[in-house]
């Protein structure tokens, strides 16, 4: 059989197609399943030993010449394609770029970042410490011995395993084992807040098993009440950014602070809600509880690696969630953990809204 006549024929309409679509039925006309070149493979089984010796290889050249020349072709329509795309197609680089979904910043990192902001201005360093901790920082050097009631498991978060000395682990209560790391690291004087995530087994409508404190504490010599007075009311008028920012310091206990106050700040009633500012004994005014704070127990700062005939100190701690309703008006601490899209677009606040003290540290949301 003429075989060449067949293949200048394939080979001539191959290198006519036009288009990739005609390409393809070539390629299924020729060596599909029931393609003519196919067909005349099949014809080899038919064959004598001697004729299928003869017409074998001519059959499978004429194949391999008819898939090398849809190779070619394919690559050659390929490429024209893809000139003629680019050709006609052009990239409009004046229009607008498609909106980029774009998350908030908590209101707990806002507000972190403000009061670090606010005590920086006045000399505090940011330190930070470690979320697991053992008994002797957390408990023992704040002056909470074995008996303290805080210590009980209902109370706190123990792991089962203790660490290579012997200590029990768990989940700190308070960051005040972060100042007594640094008291050991740094030495005095020293001025910091210590913010961060804290853990009680506790859990209702005003409290989570999770949640954030922000400490201070100062050491120096000659330290007293007043430091601390001035300390808390300068940071809360620049926190609230109010100038009438009232304190009123009541008597309390501590173990860690001796001796210890509980700060109030008095509240006017507007429209049923407090806001903060003004003295809580005028007409219509009240006083609310903010915030612990006091004088360091000397046995704490005995056990910072302290003299405490030599230095004094003062030191507070404030919930930040709580400071973060107050200041922006949430009602329900527990939506703070709750993860929903709705409320962080709502109290969430622009990345690139960075607090500062001459913005008046709070950005608008
Ligand atoms: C060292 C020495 C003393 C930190 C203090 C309070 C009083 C206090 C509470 C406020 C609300 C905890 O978040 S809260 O539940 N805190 O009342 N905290 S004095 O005293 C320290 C800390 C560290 C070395």
């Amino acid at each position: 059989m003429d075989y060449a006549a067949t293949g200048q024929q394939a080979l001539a309409r191959i290198a006519e197609a036009q288009d990739l679509d005609t390409l393809e039925k070539l390629r299924v006309e020729f060596l599909g399943k029931q393609g003519s070149i196919s067909a005349l493979l099949k014809t080899l089984g038919a064959m004598s030993p001697e004729q299928r010796q003869d017409e074998g290889p001519r059959i499978h050249a004429l194949r391999e010449s008819v898939t090398a020349a849809l190779g070619e072709r394919k690559s050659v329509l390929e490429s024209a394609a893809l000139d003629a795309r680019l050709a006609a197609e052009t990239v409009d680089l004046s229009l607008p770029a498609p909106e980029a979904p774009r998350g908030t910043v908590h209101p707990v990192s806002q507000v972190m970042d403000e009061l670090a902001e606010i005590f920086a201005d006045l000399g505090f360093a940011v330190a930070s410490g470690p979320e697991i901790e053992d008994d002797w920082h957390n408990f023992t050097a704040l002056n909470m011995p074995e008996s303290h009631p805080a210590r009980a498991m209902h109370d706190t978060f123990y792991f089962p395993d203790k660490d290579g000395q012997g200590r029990s682990m768990l989940l700190r209560t308070h960051t005040s084992p972060v100042q007594i790391r640094t008291m050991l690291a740094q030495g005095a004087p020293l001025r910091i807040i210590a913010p961060g995530r804290v853990y009680r087994s506790d859990s209702d409508a005003t409290h989570t098993p999770m949640f954030h404190q922000v400490e201070g504490l100062v050491i120096d010599k000659g330290i007293h009440l007043g430091h601390l007075k001035w300390t808390l009311e300068t940071f809360l008028k620049a926190f609230f950014e109010r100038e009438d920012i009232v304190l009123r310091l009541r008597p309390s206990y501590f173990p860690f602070t001796e001796p210890s106050v509980e700060v109030d700040v008095g509240f006017a009633l507007v429209n049923g809600k407090r806001v903060l500012g003004g003295s809580g004994d005028a007409p219509g005014h009240g006083w609310m509880e903010l915030l612990g704070s006091g004088m360091v127990n000397r046995k704490v700062i005995e056990f910072g690696g302290l003299d405490p005939d030599e230095w004094q100190g003062f030191a507070f701690g404030i919930g930040v969630d709580r400071l973060a309703m107050l200041k922006y008006g949430m009602d329900d601490l527990r939506a703070f953990f709750d993860g929903d899209q709705r409320w962080l677009a709502h109290y969430g606040f622009s990345a690139l809204d960075v607090p500062t003290l001459s913005g008046g540290v709070g950005t608008p949301a």
